[in-house]
């Protein structure tokens, strides 16, 4: 049942193609865009704080990510996200390397705290240190999850009034009282850099155009994790090389049908 809402979800970002605001860093732009454009959106990039309000109040979504954060993207970021708020525009939020240094775990804190997020996506490490939680990690990427991840995300979803979604092996989505497992994906997803903050772009996408940001979340997740299985299946026994390209062709081939047989969600 919730396969079918999310195979008609992914219709509706196709059909109305949403514009999706993306304040990113600087290794992941040129892939995020071609990624949005492949599942059915409309990407744009744009960092200056002289238009960074009136894009975000024309657009389904603003997406947040520090990856390669600096003081005048900070500042920025929150003229965008405060345009957003005031606009009915849902934001996104990719805390980058959060407890990888503090300048990073600082700004995730003060950007949750300044503005009305709908999400906060990340992997296990990102979202305990936005939360104030000590967990392991290295650079950008999380060491593996020791703890449990769905209370991690039911917590932070509380501690931070947003809906959170925690990546890794299994994917856990939760607004603090409902929460979703997703088991797809595929281990290949790790060996392309990006992966993570384009998917919090397509979470943008999916919120662009539905009422229930849960659902919406969700179904993105599953959309993903999918298009993942289907593409690591062409490039199988090749390498993440033609993974990157065939993970573009999937998320604009892929159906709803694949997504009745391929998703793995539970609630
Ligand atoms: P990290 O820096 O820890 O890699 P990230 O921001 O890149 O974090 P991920 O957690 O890697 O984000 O999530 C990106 C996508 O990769 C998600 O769809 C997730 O389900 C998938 N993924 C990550 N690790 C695995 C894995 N071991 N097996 C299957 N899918 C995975
Ligand atoms: N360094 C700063 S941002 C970035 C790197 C490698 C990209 C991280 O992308 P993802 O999606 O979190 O793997
Ligand atoms: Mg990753
Ligand atoms: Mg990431």
């Amino acid at each position: 049942m919730i396969l079918e809402t999310i195979g008609q979800l992914l219709i509706k970002v196709r059909e109305e193609n949403p514009l999706v605001h993306n304040m990113t860093n600087v290794v992941v732009t040129n892939y995020t865009a071609n990624g949005l454009l492949a599942l059915g959106a409309s990407p744009v990039m744009a960092y200056a704080k002289q238009e960074v309000a009136d894009m975000a109040k024309i657009a389904g979504a603003l997406v947040l990510n520090i990856g390669t954060l600096n003081e005048h993207e900070i500042e920025a970021m929150v003229i965008a996200g405060k345009s957003a708020n005031q606009h009915g525009v849902p934001v996104l939020f990719d805390p980058v390397g959060a407890g990888a240094t503090s300048y990073r775990t600082e700004t995730s804190q003060y950007l949750a705290q300044e503005l009305d997020l709908t999400f906060i996506r990340g992997n296990a490490a990102e979202i305990a240190n936005v939360i104030g939680e000590r967990w392991e990690i290295k650079g950008v990427d999380a060491k593996e999850a020791g703890g449990d991840v769905a209370d991690l995300a039911r917590a932070a979803a509380k501690k931070l009034k947003t809906i959170v979604a925690i990546t890794g092996k299994v994917d856990v989505i939760s607004d603090g009282e409902t929460t979703y497992s997703i088991h797809n994906g595929h281990p290949i997803l790790t060996k392309v850099t990006g992966t993570g903050c384009l998917l919090t772009s397509v979470m943008g996408a999916f919120a662009a155009v539905a009422n229930d940001k849960l659902i919406a979340g969700a179904a993105a997740l599953v959309c993903y994790g999918v298009a993942a299985q289907l593409a690591a299946e062409k490039a199988a026994g090749v390498g993440p090389g033609s993974f990157q390209i065939e993970f573009l062709n999937a998320l604009y081939n892929l159906t709803p049908d694949e997504v009745r047989r391929f998703g793995y969600i539970e609630k």
